[in-house]
């Protein structure tokens, strides 16, 4: 007893001879232990306050979360303000260092308190516009009154209708309703950020996004691989077009080559699943997934313990005991207004976890009832790590993980297995595998230009080439030259079309989407090897595997203590992100492309033609007497 008296006094001792000394390694310890335990407590608070809102928009919940909000900015920038006690910058030992450069690092908090204010209210009135939004006057309803919301009707219509007006009613209204009345908010918070990074050394807000994959010359990194995978998306293109072109005989399609974006069976034309049964390489050989799943009387719950069991038996961690109770996992339907984009939550206290998603039982919400797990399972993995460690590698490694799973999940040897196939079809049939093939890439191929232009667009607002009177311009210039699709309706430079995907009210980096789009068949190629898989990748299912859940968990578990080259190491044994293991899951179906297409032009114009309304007509002629008169 006696002895261990005298070491805590030496030790208290050794510590107190030490303060003033900014070199002091296991003073810095103490410190950075006790902002652990506070952010445990200051965060929780934040994020309860935060779930309120997002699950019963109220003025009285906004209230509420706008002053917790406040709260953790200046618990944030307290601790800032006190790791300049030290000179962590000069430490040695590389892991307190890199808690301290994470605590050091507060984003908007720096701004000053009404400044702070002003951010936090333009974002929350954006994503309020967004999430309130519903579009009235349906083609044939008699009653002005009937509106609609995004999730389910107007999904559904964008997902099923092969009528041209009720497509483009949808896609039209969606847009009055969201990004229209946004651009005053938007111009707001692009100001206020950009501020905000500058106060924190960075040159702007995209800048500062950037900052957090640690990689020299991202923009550069990210142009190649969308290089590496830009012939891919153009074979796609033209099958679609040219199978697009034939559905909608009559109708106007560009010159320029674009596909009208009402027409790919999705909103923002960024995922083209929905398009299946027009696209199918053998029509006769469906995969009719969310059919079989209906006959089966599944509900939002089976679907996530089927996830969950796949988690567990990886030997991955199943769910915590409140994660059920806790989750909304439902539109709820006593009419109050959620956010009912998907998404999972730590609460940063290592026992509530949650997910906010409104579930609908298809093949679709399956998958992303694995996207969103996936998030759960590394929040339960890093759990144990530092606050500030408790992220993902990269942003794109936490938008990965369950999607790596489901791309077992999804091989139709799976979905034998757990009798989503009819009981008919062979899942070795080479013509269900193409089918099966072409699904794939009509969610992950057509995806990959709509993951990089977002924030190509954002960037360039944040670096202030592109101004208020220009984001929609810019846009579609962006929309036009990428993904090849036009609107299908004249645009006007009143309208704010970015504003109406759910990422840019909601202020959240999208290329996360397009990093995890390439890592994740990185991923699952190592994985597969683990699992002892032989034979071509996209047949590969890793169920059970062990092996494979191991590497997953042990990469898992670092969070972002380690630079994200590290953690890839950990699974595939490489340091680099690269395309090639995509495009060799698709080799199949890139050969059947190239023979489809064989005489259509491939590709379209960088620019879409006339798309532009009189807002658009008033700037030029505004533009054309500066000239003259200058
Ligand atoms: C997509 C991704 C996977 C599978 C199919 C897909 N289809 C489309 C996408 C990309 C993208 C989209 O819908 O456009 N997917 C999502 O937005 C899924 C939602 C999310 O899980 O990524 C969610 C987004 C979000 C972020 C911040 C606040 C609110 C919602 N991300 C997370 O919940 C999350 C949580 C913790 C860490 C990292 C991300
Ligand atoms: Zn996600």
């Amino acid at each position: 007893m006696l002895w261990k008296a005298c070491a805590l006094l030496f030790f208290v001792a050794s510590i107190g001879s030490s303060f003033g000394d900014r070199n002091n390694i296991t003073a810095a310890k103490i410190w950075l232990e006790e902002y652990n335990t506070e952010a445990e407590k200051v965060r929780p608070e934040a994020q309860e306050a935060s779930w309120t809102w997002n699950t019963n928009i109220t003025d009285y919940n906004n209230r509420l979360k706008l002053e917790a909000e406040k709260k953790k900015s200046e618990f944030d920038k307290r601790s800032y303000n006190q790791t300049l006690n030290w000179d962590w910058k000069n430490f040695t030992e590389i892991n307190a260092k890199r808690q301290f450069y994470k605590i050091a690092d507060i984003g908007e908090s720096v701004l000053p308190t009404d400044k702070f204010q002003q951010i936090t209210k333009a974002k929350s009135n954006m994503q309020s516009v967004y999430s309130k939004a519903r579009v009235c006057n349906k083609p044939g309803d008699q009653d002005p009154s009937k509106c609609y919301p995004l999730n389910p009707t107007l999904e559904n219509i964008m997902a099923k209708s092969t009528d041209w007006k009720e497509l483009a009613w949808a896609w039209e209204g969606w847009r009055n309703e969201t990004g229209r009345k946004m651009p005053d908010d938007y111009e707001k918070f692009v100001e206020l950020a950009n501020e905000a990074a500058g106060m924190n050394g960075y040159t702007d807000n995209g800048d500062y996004w950037r900052s957090w994959y640690e990689t020299e010359n991202f923009e550069k990194q990210m142009e190649e691989l969308f290089i590496g995978l830009k012939d891919l998306y153009k074979l796609l293109h033209a099958y679609a077009r040219k199978k697009l072109k034939e559905r909608f005989v009559g109708h106007p399609f560009p010159d320029s080559g674009q596909i009208p974006a009402h027409l790919l069976g999705n909103m923002w034309a960024q995922s083209w699943g929905n398009l299946f049964t027009l696209l199918a390489p053998y029509p006769g050989k469906p995969l009719d997934v969310t059919e079989m799943m209906r006959e089966q009387n599944y509900t939002t719950r089976k679907m996530f313990d089927l996830s969950e069991k796949f988690f567990t038996d990886l030997g991955l961690d199943p769910m915590p005991p409140k994660f059920y109770n806790d989750s909304m996992l439902d539109k709820p339907e006593d009419g109050r207004d959620v956010v009912c984009h998907a998404s999972a939550w730590d609460f940063y206290n290592r026992k509530d976890f949650r997910i906010k998603q409104c579930t609908q039982v298809t093949m679709d919400w399956l998958i992303t009832t694995h996207h969103e797990m996936g998030h759960v399972q590394y929040f339960l993995q890093y759990k144990d790590q530092p606050v500030v460690f408790r992220r993902g590698a990269n942003p794109g490694f936490h938008e990965a993980i369950g999607d790596v799973l489901a791309l077992s999940v999804s091989t139709p040897k799976h979905l034998k297995k757990i009798n989503l196939l009819r009981p008919n079809q062979n899942p070795d049939d080479e013509e269900l595998q193409l089918n099966f093939l072409m699904n794939q890439a009509l969610k992950k191929i057509a995806f990959i230009p709509f993951g990089y232009l977002i924030d190509q667009w954002r960037w360039k607002v944040f670096k202030g080439e592109t101004k208020k009177d220009e984001y929609n311009e810019d846009w579609w210039n962006l929309r036009c030259k990428h993904q090849g699709v036009s609107p299908p309706v004249q645009r006007f430079n009143t309208d704010f079309d970015a504003g109406s995907k759910f990422h840019v009210p909601n202020n959240t980096p999208y290329i996360r989407y397009f990093v995890s789009y390439v890592i994740q068949f990185q991923f699952h190629k190592a994985l597969c090897k683990e699992a002892g898989h032989n034979g071509p990748l996209h047949k590969c299912d890793i169920d059970q595997s062990t092996e494979a859940g191991n590497k997953l968990a042990a990469m898992m578990k670092l969070g972002s203590s380690k630079e994200w080259p590290d953690a890839m190491e950990a699974i595939t044994g490489q340091r680099k992100m690269n395309v090639s293991d995509l495009i060799e899951y698709f080799a199949p179906l890139e050969d059947w492309l190239k023979k489809e297409v064989k005489n259509e032009t491939l590709g379209w114009d960088d620019q879409c033609g006339r798309i532009w309304g009189n807002g658009m007509r008033t700037k030029s002629i505004f533009i054309a007497i500066y000239i003259i008169f200058h």
